[in-house]
């Protein structure tokens, strides 16, 4: 480009996928400065996607959060999947994200490279290895050769997402892989969910980081209410519901304990999204078996455009 030309803002999608836990919504988070994305130590924590929209004076990158593509055990978990193979349509360019620290690959890593087989024609697919802060520098380079072997022909990137290693290096490198063009987005845009949906999603995160097993995966959360009672406070009040009576005793605890550990957690993870109080008010209910329900996976928002 001549030096005196104007620089030509670009703009694009940018598909981030994986399976799960590999860090995908820490990332997201990472880049964009601010915890739009609820994460957690568990497998399966995103449900849908999520836009993540990152502007600067000279690009729009717009990532694309993905549930992790895993091997399904229900409706739901398949919901899933589906939810994430779409971000591949009318993508410009696929960040393949794994755990380098786990060796070797896992084999739901390659469920995305089947993924990438049925297309037409694949976008550009770069492979960010995450979690390298894990590793001893020795074993970067034989961990990173058997991540590089899934896809050969991808460019690759070195990063830690909960350090912010390698952030910079990743945003040059996608905007230079992006199209020309005006952005989607308000610059002050940062995603494209609700504050109250992404409430309802820090506060099934707060319940993966507190419980054990498979409960807190068979939880939903529906907001109820969410109410700018002053400048200062939001009130909320959301319904958590489960799958059987046993897990509905276990979310409560000895005296309440659990949901009240839950609601603390909740609370001050939404604290800091608005930047102001929070009144949260948890209640639970038995839907049997809703993750292989469609009428309930629909009732709460699971539901793809056919
Ligand atoms: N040590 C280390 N941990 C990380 C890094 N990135 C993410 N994590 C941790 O990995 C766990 C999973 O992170 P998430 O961002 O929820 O992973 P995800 O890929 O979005 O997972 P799903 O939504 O379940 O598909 C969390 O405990 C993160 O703190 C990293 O760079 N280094
Ligand atoms: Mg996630």
């Amino acid at each position: 480009m001549h030096p005196n030309s104007p620089i030509e803002f670009r703009t694009g999608f940018v598909a981030v996928m994986g399976r799960p836990n590999v860090g995908k919504s820490t990332l997201i988070n990472a880049l964009i400065g601010q915890k739009i994305a609820a994460v957690s130590p568990k497998p399966q924590t995103t449900r849908k996607q999520q836009l993540g929209i990152f502007t600067t004076d000279t690009a729009q990158i717009v990532f694309v959060d993905t549930p992790g593509l895993h091997n399904p055990h229900h409706k739901l978990g398949k919901y899933m999947n589906e939810e994430a193979a779409d971000a591949l349509n009318e993508t410009d360019i696929i960040l393949f994200v794994v755990d380098i620290s786990q060796m070797p690959p896992h084999e739901e890593d390659r469920i995305l490279l089947s993924l990438l087989d049925e297309l037409k024609q694949a976008p550009k697919v770069i492979l960010a290895l995450n979690k390298i802060d894990r590793l001893e520098a020795g074993d970067v380079a034989s961990s990173a050769a058997a991540y590089a072997e899934l896809l050969p022909e991808a460019e690759i990137c070195h990063i830690s997402a909960t350090r912010g290693r390698g952030l910079d290096q990743l945003v040059e490198q996608l905007t230079l892989n992006l199209p020309i063009g005006p952005p989607h987005y308000p610059p002050d845009q940062i995603t494209n969910l609700y504050e109250r949906e992404i409430a309802a999603d820090l506060i099934r995160a707060a319940s993966l980081i507190h419980l054990r097993d498979e409960v807190p995966h068979a939880i939903a959360v529906r907001i109820d209410e969410y109410t700018q009672r002053t400048e200062e406070l939001v009130y909320i009040r959301a319904t958590l519901f489960v799958e059987r009576d046993s897990q509905k005793g276990i979310v409560i605890g000895q005296n309440g304990k659990m949901l009240k550990r839950i609601g603390s957690h909740a609370r001050t993870q939404i604290a800091s999204m608005t930047g102001g109080n929070i009144y949260l008010q948890l209640r639970i209910k038995v839907r049997p078996n809703w993750r292989n329900n469609e009428k309930m996976l629909k009732q709460f928002g699971f539901q793809r455009w056919e």
